[in-house]
């Protein structure tokens, strides 16, 4: 082994230098000029240079020390390169090696996802023609126009109701209320947060009285939702096919219509939505408001009536969402927290509040965040609920520290990845809405620096937007509307490696696409309903997460909230480095952290195999250095197995091209 070890130092300093796909992870939308900004860098060692559109180094920065994140197997440096306020396009370099060139600095950062985030929720009405003024080349027929759909005999009744519009759930066709729940829940509080942002923010679509586009784009699913209630205050659980539809187009899918069940769970979250659309709607139109709180409070004295009404499974002839539900308390008291904000009538307070972020089968998190932020109302109560949303955001805010400097954490990485990551960023942002506190906005733009690009597989998750993006989601319109782009604006599931929909034989079933790490088991394909479907939950929570972080930067702030949440979307001020670094770059002091002359990550020409890598100091090539680090790479080493030399990195091994060997 010795004399292999001897043969490949010499082979080393005879082969032409490797080099390592040396990666910048970026936001691909881009970074506000005031903020904090940060990427995550793999398989690179040396300064991160920032290059102007005129070819200047603006700035360089020493990155982190690499730390592992567990959730993709990678050690990951982040670069704090906050200094780079000045708007315009940059690209990356690392080692005279341009990595990318796509990062963008500019103000009202994230307003087109915002807008394009809701507007997906028209593209998934049901029971109406898409035209073309609104919909542009995603036009389409109306679809499941027959209003008259039938009593399912699990909802205890037979015959039919009458029953349209709403917005089908994901990529299948169906419409279930615990899913409309807490997606119309999130949306409205998006609103009742942000009025005055949201009067005036528009993305056509077509007008609804003179409602703000939100509340009209909201107002088209609680009609939906309406139809939903039967005359004895339960709410039926879905109204679906009993199986999912073929891939088709809306206008195409044929199947029967059945309302099916009546669960507990979905009429308290019927009564919560409803209770808040009431005090939210009664401005704009009072009569509506007084249909949704009656509607509200007959569904709160059912559920009441049947405390475990529980839609535990499908029946046996059903096979669509099942979106079941064992224990309806944590819907029991968002229902009552609403009831008791909009009414002020005591007697529907309930206790109870979570450390948890809410998703479709447990919305306390949704009433921990009103009990946090209605102090008066909810006295000791408000204060529990207070503590334990900061107690998780530290923990979110020391998570989003190291690794890829994202809150996610391995377990996070379920069906529907994408929306706890989201849900996590609504989550940091009640935080700073309480306290005022930067470290939490900081996080939350965090976890949108993900979603967008961020992330191990370099790609914004948002349909049409980012440099690289999801083109062939699992969404029927989307696959059968002849349109090559999908419909824009959608927030895949991502990635998580449960891989239900790995099989070989059946019709939606896909090649393992799985990695064995959880952040990078995902595929860009049709068939993968586990990782690249879309849903109103899922995107929802993004709409929530962008449209607060830039209606806070447009100045506004919700009215409870701490001094100092609402922020000016301007770059940093005259005074700092940022300005200097653009003005006068300074790339002659910028210190090259290594005199290696080889490209591999860490190795420098002198190093003999088996040898740490050199240690680096770098500055920081503005003004003010921040901060000057020690950057010890991921130690690459040669090695020789007896035919070949090759390199290890990183528990991976490549040729001496750089090239990854399986
Ligand atoms: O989002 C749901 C996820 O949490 C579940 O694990 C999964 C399997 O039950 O179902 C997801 O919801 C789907 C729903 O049942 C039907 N419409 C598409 C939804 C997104 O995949």
């Amino acid at each position: 082994m010795k004399n292999h070890a001897l043969k490949s130092v010499a082979l080393a300093a005879l082969v032409a230098a490797p080099s390592f796909a040396a990666t910048a992870y970026i936001n691909q939308i881009g970074y506000r000029p005031g903020d904090f900004k940060e990427l995550a860098l793999v398989d690179a060692s040396g300064n991160v240079d920032f290059v102007n559109a005129t070819g200047q180094v603006v700035l360089s920065v020493t990155p982190k020390a690499a730390s592992y994140w567990d959730a993709s197997g990678q050690n990951v440096q982040l670069v704090d390169f906050s200094k780079l306020a000045e708007p315009g396009k940059y690209s990356i370099k690392v080692n005279g090696n341009v990595l990318r060139s796509d990062l963008v600095v500019k103000s009202q950062t994230y307003e087109e996802i915002v807008k394009a985030s809701i507007k997906w929720f028209y593209y998934q009405r049901a029971s109406m023609a898409l035209e073309s003024t609104y919909a542009g080349k995603w036009a389409r027929a109306a679809g499941h126009t027959n209003a008259t759909v039938k009593l399912h005999n699990s909802t205890g009744a037979s015959g039919t109701i009458q029953s349209s519009k709403g917005w089908y759930d994901a990529g299948d066709y169906g419409r279930y209320i615990v899913n409309s729940g807490i997606t119309t829940y999130t949306l409205l509080s998006l609103y009742e947060h942000f009025p005055q942002y949201f009067k005036t923010l528009k993305w056509n679509i077509p007008a609804e009285g003179s409602l703000p586009d939100l509340l009209a784009e909201i107002k088209y699913n609680l009609d939906w939702m309406l139809t939903m209630q039967a005359s004895d205050g339960g709410v039926y659980h879905k109204l679906t096919s009993l199986g999912f539809p073929g891939d088709v187009m809306p206008a195409q899918d044929n199947s029967e219509l059945y309302v099916i069940g009546k669960s507990t769970a979905g009429t308290f979250d019927f009564a919560a939505v409803m209770a808040l659309a009431s005090r939210i709607y009664k401005p704009f139109d009072a009569t509506y408001a007084t249909k949704c709180l009656d509607a509200a409070k007959k569904a709160f004295a059912w559920g009441q009536q049947h405390p475990s009404q529980n839609y535990l499974a499908n029946p046996s002839d059903v096979s669509t969402g099942a979106y079941e539900n064992d224990n309806p308390n944590d819907e029991k008291v968002l229902a009552g927290t609403e009831l008791y904000i909009t009414t002020g009538d005591a007697s529907y307070k309930q206790s109870g509040s979570s450390e948890y972020v809410s998703y479709w089968g447990d919305v306390m998190g949704l009433a921990t965040y009103e009990k946090a932020t209605h102090a008066t109302q909810f006295g000791g109560d408000a204060n529990e609920a207070k503590q334990k949303i900061l107690g998780t955001a530290d923990n979110f805010v020391n998570r989003a520290e190291t690794g890829f400097g994202v809150v996610m954490a391995k377990d996070d990485f379920v069906w529907g990845s994408n929306a706890v990551a989201s849900n996590q960023g609504v989550w940091l942002l009640h935080a700073y809405y309480l306290t005022g506190n930067q470290k939490y906005y900081k996080a939350a733009v965090k976890v949108l620096d993900y979603l967008l690009g961020k992330n191990p597989l370099d790609m914004s998750f948002v349909t049409g937007y980012g440099t690289k993006s999801p083109k062939m989601p699992h969404h029927r319109p989307s696959t059968s509307d002849n349109i090559e782009e999908p419909i824009p604006g959608m927030l895949v599931g991502g990635p998580q490696p449960g891989g239900e929909d790995v099989g070989s034989a059946a019709e939606w079933k896909c090649a393992d696409y799985r990695t064995g790490q959880a952040a990078t088991a995902y595929t860009d394909q049709r068939c993968s309903y586990a990782t690249n479907e879309v849903a109103i939950n899922w995107n929802a929570p993004l709409a929530y997460l962008a449209g607060a972080i830039e209606a806070i930067n447009a100045g506004y702030a919700p009215e409870f909230a701490a001094n100092g949440v609402a922020r000016n979307d301007t770059p940093a001020s005259s005074s700092s480095a940022a300005q200097s670094s653009s003005s006068a770059p300074q790339s002659s002091s910028s210190v090259t952290p290594e005199s290696s002359s080889s490209s591999i990550p860490g190795v420098s020409s002198s190093s003999s195999a088996n040898v740490e890598s050199s240690s680096s100091q770098g500055t920081i090539a503005i003004h003010t250095p921040i901060e000057s680090k020690v950057v010890r790479s991921q130690q690459p080493r040669f090695r020789f197995d007896g035919h070949s030399l090759f390199i290890e990195k990183s528990g991976k091994r490549f040729d001496l091209k750089g090239h990854r060997i399986k």
